[in-house]
């Protein structure tokens, strides 16, 4: 038997086509991508439960993105977190986004049960220990919605010759749709998890992910972590001819 050849991704069952358009990629192409798992997005005490939102939605995707991760981590697949936040003199904190938060009654910058909330370093801002990045993971910290937004995202993921996301993470139609929108903008071919995924109003989660469907993917597709499982091989090397037994 040869050896192995890399772990391949695809195709993998997903709407509105098989993702991805190329058919199935190394998995060295293709990062996971795990947007703001915080707690203030869905722990107890956080800036999501602060605005008065139930968060057992946005907790919903958390085991399957548990699952998945092992998975990758197992594949050695590039793992990315990301982290909505703001530095502690606020002088990243656009005006209008801190007015709004205050308006609903969770001022960025204030205190809360969480410490200062969505500011960098407070235990609001910290990622859920269920999906927690692990040494050697890159972790990306955003002002903005938009993962590729005054970060250095595209860098990192062309430094790696990645050209395949996987997308999981909170919230489906706030960061992860921005997110998912500004990748496909930049040429990546995207797929975004429907169990990985969660958002403040369920309705606005289900139309999130049929928006992507649109125009033939207008974003890429959408798909869930088991048929992403399911659709990843180790591929058994060519079988070497039986060796022929020495003539006696
Ligand atoms: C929001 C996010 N919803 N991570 N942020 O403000 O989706």
């Amino acid at each position: 038997m040869g050896t192995p050849g890399p772990a391949r991704i695809g195709p993998v069952r997903a709407e509105p086509y098989s993702w991805p358009y190329d058919g199935a990629v190394p998995v060295d192409r293709a990062a996971l991508i795990c947007i703001d798992w915080q707690t203030d997005f869905c722990g107890p005490g956080g800036y999501v439960e602060t605005m008065g939102y139930d968060i057992t939605l946005t907790r919903a995707g958390l085991p399957a993105t548990a699952r998945l991760l092992a998975h990758a981590r197992a594949l050695g697949m590039l793992v990315i977190h990301t982290r909505e936040g703001h530095d502690a003199e606020l002088s990243d904190l656009p005006p209008n986004k801190r007015w709004r938060s205050a308006r609903i009654g969770a001022e960025i910058g204030a205190p809360g049960p969480c410490g200062r909330i969505l500011v960098k370093g407070e235990p609001g801002w910290e990622i859920v220990p269920e999906v927690a990045p692990v040494a050697g993971e890159v972790v990306i910290d955003k002002p903005g919605k938009g993962a590729f937004y005054a970060t250095n995202l595209d860098l990192v993921l062309r430094t790696h010759g990645i050209t395949h996301l996987v997308l999981t993470g909170i919230t489906t139609d706030v960061c992860v749709h921005t997110t998912m929108r500004e990748a496909n903008d930049r040429g990546y071919e995207c797929v975004i998890l429907s169990d990985c995924t969660g958002a403040t109003d369920p309705g606005n989660h289900a139309a999130a992910l049929h928006m992507v469907t649109m125009q033939g993917g207008v974003f890429g597709c959408v798909s869930t972590s088991g048929d992403v499982i399911a659709a990843t091989s180790i591929p058994v090397a060519a079988a070497a001819p039986e060796p022929v037994p020495a003539p006696h």
